[in-house]
């Protein structure tokens, strides 16, 4: 299927997904958000694909937000499935059973800043500029920023990004603990890849469970969170990749994992 507003490149096991409306700083509106939706729905079935990095078209913007001119007109109702449809894509790409690298080239703002705190990583060049300026439109955040942030970055730094609609840039935002770390941005897409291919070379199926025990396990209590590891320990026993890894390890090779 052929998309309007994003571009897909796959690379040995690394898909790469741009969005791609630099003219508007790659704003969200509702086909881009219901691309992502597909693209991301085929990459998750997709198990030839280990790694995903995710960025914007362009020089100056990852994301600038939802597209205010799509929202300026919504009615209440359109408003409340807008924010609906941008919640399940963002939930679709945090839940994606591979690691997704949000690679964060310019603004990161608004919706922009909500899908990247939906990703599992977060590396971002020098030139980045996050923010939450939804209060500066006259509407709170609508795609998981009130909850996403404090969860990042604890109540009190989220409250203060979310009441000031300030931005802050790259090296605050690595400070904080939004950001996994900082390159100049002529680096930043190299370095995203290098991780995917890192990734990649790991037990998939062990990334995979790891991913969910931490994403799952974070909804739950410790007690809980334990005991669902513990499922999820047990159940990398019944792979070929664990009988690999650790037959691998003591014969002093390096493992051949085949996902299975
Ligand atoms: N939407 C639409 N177009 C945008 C845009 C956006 N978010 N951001 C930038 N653009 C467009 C500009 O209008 C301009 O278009 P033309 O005038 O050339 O046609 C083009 O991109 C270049 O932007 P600028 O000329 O403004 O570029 P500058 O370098 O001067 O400024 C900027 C860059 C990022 C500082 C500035 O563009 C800016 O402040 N943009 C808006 C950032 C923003 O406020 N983002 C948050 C959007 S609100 C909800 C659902 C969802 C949400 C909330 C509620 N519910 C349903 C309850 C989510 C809200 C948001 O994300």
């Amino acid at each position: 299927m052929g998309f309007e507003n994003i571009l897909l490149e796959v690379d040995g096991g690394t898909a790469i997904v741009t969005i791609n409306r630099p003219k508007a700083l790659n704003a969200l509106n509702e086909d881009t958000l219901k691309e992502l939706d597909q693209v991301f729905t085929d990459l998750g079935a997709d198990d030839s694909v280990h790694a995903v990095i995710l960025t914007g078209a362009g020089e100056k913007a990852f994301v600038a937000g939802a597209d205010i001119s799509f929202m300026k007109e919504l009615t209440a109702v359109e408003g409340r499935s807008f924010a609906l449809l941008g919640q399940a894509v963002f939930n679709r790409i945090e839940n994606l059973p591979q690691p997704v690298i949000a690679a964060i080239n310019g603004f990161a703002l608004g919706g922009g800043c909500e899908l990247a705190m939906a990703c599992d990583i977060r590396l971002v060049s020098d030139s980045a500029k996050f923010g939450q300026p939804e209060v500066n439109l006259g509407v709170p955040p609508g795609f998981a920023g009130t909850q996403r942030l404090p969860r990042l970055v604890g109540k009190g730094r989220a409250k203060e990004l979310l009441y000031t609609g300030d931005m802050i840039d790259g090296q605050e935002a690595y400070r904080i603990g939004l950001a996994n770390k900082v390159y100049p941005a002529g680096e930043l897409l190299d370095a995203a890849k290098a991780l995917a291919k890192k990734i990649s070379g790991k037990g998939q199926i062990a990334v995979r469970l790891t991913k969910s025990a931490i994403n799952q396990g974070l909804e739950m209590d410790a007690a809980r969170g334990m005991a669902y590891e513990a499922e999820v320990f047990g159940l990398a026993f019944s792979t070929n990749d664990q009988t690999e890894g650790m037959t691998a390890f003591l014969e002093k090779r390096k493992p051949e994992f085949k996902g299975k």
